[in-house]
């Protein structure tokens, strides 16, 4: 594990799938690799780069890395799918290019047997507005990393109330930048520090649908 941590600090993509495959066929579950090596090896590259210490180029090869073993993953996360429960819009906010949370929420809402419609990166609140329109989901995730970029939810939120959709969807935040406070000052309905809180709060919207 500590070994899978620093290859991806080191963006050496081949040796993370290669070292992701390994701990897979060895027995470890994929949700353990997640959250004792591949995520907090992420929010060590933060802290380098944060420190002058990274500068851009070595965090792109770290997310290049951990995109690589995130790969190895996918199929196995979704493995544990149980049919169709209904449908989620994600997208990352206007402005900002951060993807991997967003990806492995996407991933493991995938693995809970939800459909999602990915919008990707760099979304407009027009954008994740028509989508709702299109598609009717059961919920809206929003993603933002960056503190300059969070205030697009918030627009978001006001340009789906503007549409006459709030009520139509349950909206969920997230995002190393995002805060419970803030999502609540913002009128969303949920904050999740990760993916498996996305999870669980989307499987309580569809139970209570019924
Ligand atoms: C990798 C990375 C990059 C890569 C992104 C590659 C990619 N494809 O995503 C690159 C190199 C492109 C990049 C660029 C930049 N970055 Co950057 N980046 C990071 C880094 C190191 C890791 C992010 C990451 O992937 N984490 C791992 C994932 C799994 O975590 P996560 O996204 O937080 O997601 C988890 C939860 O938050 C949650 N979640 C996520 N989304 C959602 C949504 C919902 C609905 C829910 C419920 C939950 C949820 O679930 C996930 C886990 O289960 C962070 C450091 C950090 N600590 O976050 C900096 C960081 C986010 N970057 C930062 C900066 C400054 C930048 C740049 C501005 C640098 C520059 N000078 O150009 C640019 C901005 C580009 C842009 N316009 O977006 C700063 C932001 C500071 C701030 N407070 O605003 C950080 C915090 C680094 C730092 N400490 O200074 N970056």
């Amino acid at each position: 594990m500590d070994e899978l941590k620093e290859l991806i600090k080191q963006g050496k993509a081949e040796e993370t799938e290669a070292r992701v495959r390994e701990l897979l066929q060895a027995g470890n579950d994929p949700e353990a690799l997640l959250r004792e090596a591949m995520i907090p090896a992420m929010e060590e590259v933060g802290n380098l780069f944060q420190a002058g210490e990274y500068y851009l180029p070595e965090m792109l090869l770290a997310a290049r890395a951990m995109q690589a073993g995130l790969e190895v993953l996918k199929p196995v996360l979704a493995r544990h799918g149980a049919g169709f429960l209904g449908k989620v819009v994600m997208g990352t906010v206007q402005g900002d290019i951060h993807d991997i949370g967003k990806n492995l929420v996407t991933m493991t809402l995938e693995g809970a047997g939800l459909e999602v419609i990915d919008l990707g990166v760099d979304v407009s609140p027009e954008r994740f507005v028509n989508a709702v329109r299109e598609h009717k989901p059961l919920a809206l995730g929003m993603s933002a990393l960056l503190t300059t970029t969070m205030l697009s939810m918030k627009e978001t939120i006001d340009a789906l109330r503007e549409a006459g959709l709030r009520d139509s969807v349950r909206v969920m935040v997230g995002g190393a930048a995002v805060r419970g406070e803030f999502a609540e000052e913002i009128g969303a309905d949920f904050y999740g520090p990760d993916s498996v809180a996305a999870r669980d709060y989307v499987r309580q919207i569809v139970e209570l649908a019924g």
